[in-house]
């Protein structure tokens, strides 16, 4: 390796390090959601964090495939209005949907990732593949 190579890679780490910290100082910390799912629960590492940037790190530790949903809703996490023919919440009537982990991303065995940018107030998460919303997916999500 090259001693032009090894100077460049330093001040790289630097200017990391400083772009980091300044961003530190403007308040721009991201809180990390570590959020297991399996059949048939949903169970995130803390159910209350701070406004700003929020990362979902989802891992589904079950044998079939799940997803998640970060639905914004004044309703309780087991009272969302249901539709029984598809055996599936209504999120949309619900509330807003503000990101989503599709079943795709998250088959058994694996991890995916979500961030986003949150206000405070009253939130669920939530797997609504047919029947998982009704075996107990849902979980009361509080952002202050
Ligand atoms: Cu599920």
């Amino acid at each position: 390796m090259s001693f032009l190579m090894t100077r460049r890679m330093f001040l790289t780490a630097v200017a990391s390090t400083l772009w980091f910290a300044c961003r530190r100082q403007a308040g721009e910390t991201i809180t990390t959601v570590n959020v297991e799912l399996g059949e048939y629960f949903i169970k995130p590492d803390k159910t209350e964090v701070p406004a700003g940037k929020v990362r979902f790190v989802a891992k589904n530790t079950g044998q079939l495939e799940h997803e998640l949903i970060v639905l914004k809703t004044d309703l309780p996490a087991h009272q969302l209005p249901y539709k029984q023919a598809e055996q599936k919440a209504e999120e949309e009537q619900a509330g807003e949907i503000l990101g989503e982990i599709e079943p795709d991303e998250l088959p058994p065995g694996k991890s995916a990732e979500l961030t986003l940018d949150l206000i405070s107030g009253h939130y669920v998460l939530l797997c609504n593949l047919p029947e998982h919303y009704k075996n107990g997916m849902h979980i009361d999500f509080r952002v202050r």
